[in-house]
C-alpha cells in the first residue's frame, strides 16, 4: 500500500492507496484551526499581517505530522506501507540552521517532531501563498536579471509576489543576521518529505519551478536568478531532481513511534497543484483541469513547454515529466458568492434551470466579474465591469457573470496554443450542472466531474506507488474516475456565439484595465 499525505494550507491530510484491490484503504485529516488551537490561525495563516504579509508557523506544520499519524496509527496498521510521497501548498518557504541534517538524523521517538526541529528554525514563521508583500522585491528581481520577459523566460513565470525568491529576497533584506545563519530553506512539500526521510531531501521540478529560481531549460537553480535573490543562495537550497525519484528509507522515528516498516521508502515530494494534476489523472496533454474553489485554478500538462507573453500563467514540473501550466484567478467563487449575496439569490438561479431564462451569449452583455483585487489580469478591481446597466435583471447578471468567468479564462489561456479534448471539474461549485454545461460550451468540450474530494493527497498516494515501479496509466484507470454519469457534452450551435463573446470580452477588457 501507497501513502500520500498533502500539506494544504487549512489541513494536512494523508491517503492511503492499495493497487492490489483498487481501493482507498485510508484517509484521515487533521485540521490547524480546529484541531491545533494553540497556533491562533483558524484558516491555517497568522491573521492581520501587515502589507500583504501572510505567514504561518512551521511548529503548526511539524506538530501536524505527529498529530496525524498519531490518529491513523490508532485505526491502521502503516507497517503494511511500501512508500510515502508529500504534496505541499506550493511557495511557502521554511528557513533552517546548519543542525537541521543532524537534528533530522537523529530524531528521538520519546520527544515530539516539533521540539526537536524548533530549535533548527532560523526564521520563526514561513511566507505561504497567499502573501503579496514583495512587489519591491519582485521589480529588483526583474530589473537585475533584464526585466520580467527575461525572468519568464528563464523560469516559467515572471517574478511573482508569492513566489519564493522573491520571498527569500525580502528575507534577507530584512534580517541579513537571520539569513546568514541560515543553512538550507525548504519548501513545505520537501520539509514534510525531508521530516519522513529523516534527511535533508531534493526540492522537485513540480514544486520547484514556483520558486522564480529554476531554469526550465537546464533543471538547475538559475545562477542569474540566484544572484537577483541573494547572496550565496545556491548553498542553501536542496538540490532540484525530477519528481519520481525516490529519496530513502522512512525515518527510524516513524518506525519506532508509528509502526512503520523500516524498508518504507520515500518518494520526492512535490507541490500541491502538479500533485493534483497526478490525482486528477490529467498528466497527458489534453486533459484541462478546472477546480473552483475559493479561487478558481486551471492547469494542464503540455505538450510543449511555452510560457505566457502575458506574464498571467505559470509553468512548473509535470511529475510524470515534461511540463505542466497553471493559472489562477483569485475572484472564483468569491465573485460567484458576491453576486449571489448582493442579488439575494441561491445558487439554484447559477443552475441550469437559473441559465435558461438567458440565452447563450446574453445577447452581447459582458461583464469583467471581479469583485476584489484580481491576478488574472492583475488590476486593483473593487466592483464588476459591464458593458449593460447595472441594473439589468438578475439573470442577466447571472449569466454575464458565470460568461465573464469563463471567458476570462479561454482568453487566458490561448497562450497554451492548445484545444482541450476533455476538461475534468473539481471543486465545490463542480457539483453545479449549469456552470459545468456553460464551460463545456465555451471551451467546445466534454467535461467530466471528478468524484476525489482530495486530488492533491491522491496524486502523492499515487506518486508514491509509481516511483516504486506502478504503472501511472494502470493506476490512473483504477484510482482517477469521474463520478457516474458525469460527462456534459458541449453544443456545437453554441460555438460560434462564443467565439463571438471571447472578442467582445476582450475589448471590454482592453477598454477598462
Ligand atoms: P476551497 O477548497 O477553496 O475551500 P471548495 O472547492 O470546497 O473551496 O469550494 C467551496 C465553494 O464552492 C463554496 O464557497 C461555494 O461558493 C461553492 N459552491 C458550492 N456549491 C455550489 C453550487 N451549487 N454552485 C456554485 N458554487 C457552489
Ligand atoms: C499556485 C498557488 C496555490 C497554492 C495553494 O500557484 O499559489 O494554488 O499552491 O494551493
Amino acid at each position: 500500500m501507497f501513502l500520500g499525505l498533502d500539506s494544504s494550507t487549512q489541513s494536512l491530510s494523508a491517503l492511503v492507496i492499495d493497487p492490489a484491490s483498487g481501493t482507498v484503504a485510508h484517509e484521515l485529516s487533521v485540521n490547524f484551526g480546529t484541531d491545533l488551537p494553540a497556533y491562533g490561525a483558524p484558516s491555517g495563516f497568522i491573521p492581520d499581517g501587515k502589507a500583504g504579509e501572510v505567514h504561518a508557523d512551521p511548529l503548526m506544520w511539524i506538530e501536524a505530522i505527529d498529530l496525524l499519524f498519531s490518529r491513523v496509527a490508532e485505526n491502521f496498521d502503516l507497517s503494511q506501507i511500501t512508500a510515502i510521497a508529500a504534496s505541499g501548498q506550493q511557495h511557502g518557504s521554511v528557513y533552517f540552521d546548519n543542525s537541521l541534517v543532524q537534528r533530522l538524523a537523529t530524531l528521538d521517538p520519546k520527544q515530539p517532531l516539533k521540539d526537536q526541529l524548533a530549535p533548527a528554525l532560523s526564521r520563526p514563521s514561513a511566507p505561504i501563498w497567499m502573501d503579496t508583500s514583495t512587489g519591491a522585491e519582485c521589480a529588483e528581481i526583474a530589473e537585475a536579471v533584464g526585466g520580467n520577459d527575461e525572468v519568464c523566460k528563464l523560469s516559467g513565470s515572471i517574478a511573482v509576489e508569492r513566489f519564493t525568491g522573491p520571498q527569500i529576497r525580502k528575507f534577507y533584506k530584512q534580517d541579513v543576521e537571520a539569513y546568514r545563519n541560515t543553512g538550507s530553506i525548504h519548501l513545505v512539500s520537501s520539509m514534510v518529505g525531508s521530516i519522513m526521510a529523516g534527511k535533508s531531501i531534493a526540492i522537485d521540478h513540480g514544486d520547484g519551478a514556483g520558486m522564480n529560481l529554476l531554469n526550465l531549460h537546464t533543471l538547475g537553480w538559475d545562477p542569474d536568478l540566484l544572484d537577483a535573490t541573494a547572496p550565496n543562495l545556491r548553498d542553501k537550497l536542496p538540490r532540484p531532481a525530477a519528481s519520481a525519484s525516490i529519496a530513502g528509507k522512512v525515518s527510524n522515528y516513524f518506525v519506532q513511534k508509528y509502526g512503520f516498516s523500516s524498508n518504507c521508502d520515500v518518494a520526492l515530494s512535490t507541490g500541491d497543484n502538479p500533485s493534483s494534476l497526478v490525482g486528477m489523472g490529467a498528466t497527458e496533454p489534453g486533459t484541462f483541469v478546472i477546480s473552483l474553489g475559493t479561487s478558481d485554478t486551471f492547469f494542464a500538462a503540455m505538450s510543449k513547454a511555452v510560457t505566457d507573453p502575458q506574464g498571467f500563467g505559470h509553468v512548473f514540473g509535470n511529475p510524470a515529466g515534461g511540463f505542466m501550466s497553471l493559472i489562477c484567478f483569485r475572484n472564483g467563487s468569491l465573485s460567484r458568492e458576491a453576486l449571489r449575496d448582493e442579488l439575494g439569490l441561491s445558487w439554484d438561479d447559477f443552475d441550469a434551470a437559473g441559465l435558461a431564462k438567458t440565452p447563450a451569449g446574453n445577447e452581447g452583455r459582458v461583464m469583467l466579474p471581479f469583485y476584489g483585487p484580481e491576478i488574472t489580469p492583475r488590476h486593483d478591481f473593487s466592483a464588476p465591469v459591464r458593458n449593460f446597466p447595472a441594473d439589468a435583471s438578475a439573470e442577466i447578471q447571472v449569466r454575464a457573470l458565470l460568461e465573464g468567468q469563463f471567458l476570462n479564462m479561454r482568453l487566458h489561456s490561448a497562450w497554451l496554443g492548445e484545444q482541450p479534448s476533455l476538461i475534468r471539474l473539481t471543486g465545490g461549485a463542480s457539483q453545479n450542472n449549469g456552470i459545468a454545461q456553460l464551460i463545456a460550451d465555451i471551451f467546445q468540450a466534454p467535461v467530466e466531474r471528478f468524484a476525489v474530494a482530495n486530488g492533491a493527497a491522491l496524486g502523492a498516494a499515487l506518486r508514491a506507488a509509481n516511483a516504486c515501479g506502478h504503472d501511472l496509466e494502470t493506476l490512473s484507470k483504477q484510482f482517477c474516475r469521474p463520478a457516474a454519469d458525469s460527462q456534459i457534452e458541449p453544443d456545437s450551435s453554441k460555438a460560434a456565439v462564443y467565439a463571438a463573446a471571447v472578442q467582445t470580452y476582450g475589448k471590454l477588457l482592453s477598454a477598462s484595465v
